[in-house]
């Protein structure tokens, strides 16, 4: 099956390795990055992973970038006591030595904000992470089924989101 999504998107690839489900640099890995399908129409996208840091040193990712969005921030989700969930924007994620950080849904995530375009189930969306000590990483956001969810939609702290 992955073969078969390689040679549909073939034009769009960037390297060899980039359909894979994960990508590694020295060494971190991150594991299967991927956004599910927005709406049709929806404005904004959460992307979630695992990053894992195997090294001896703590890394940190401190940015991403993405032709998909006009913006791609690092989100936390905090839970009020009201029981709703509020996403707010923080500096960085810290991959600490020998640890494994997930980001995934109702915790850490991803957020493209602005979409430039569709996004559809089977795409590859290309992008740039930045961290701290292992530099500039491509990595392609595999888009997954719709999981049901309107992410536009959730409560985020800041109003310009
Ligand atoms: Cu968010």
């Amino acid at each position: 099956m992955r073969h078969f999504i390689s040679a549909l998107l073939g034009t769009l690839a960037l390297c060899g390795a980039a359909h894979a489900h994960s990508v590694k640099k020295d060494t971190l890995e991150i594991i299967h990055p991927h956004i599910n399908e927005p709406f049709a129409g929806a404005k904004s996208a959460a992307a979630y992973m695992a990053i894992s840091n195997e090294g001896a040193q703590d890394d940190r990712l401190i940015g991403i970038e993405t032709p998909a969005a006009k913006k791609a921030s690092l989100h936390s989700t905090e839970h009020a006591s009201d029981g709703v969930a509020r996403m707010t924007p923080i500096e960085a994620i810290d991959i600490p030595a020998g640890e494994t950080i997930n980001l995934e849904p109702g915790g850490m995530h991803i957020m493209l904000m602005g979409l430039t375009g569709p996004i559809k189930e089977g795409d590859m969306v290309p992008t740039t992470f930045h961290f701290e000590h292992a530099g500039p990483v491509a990595v392609e956001f595999m888009v997954d089924p719709a999981d049901g969810v309107d992410h536009s939609k959730m409560d985020h702290a800041s109003p310009s989101n």
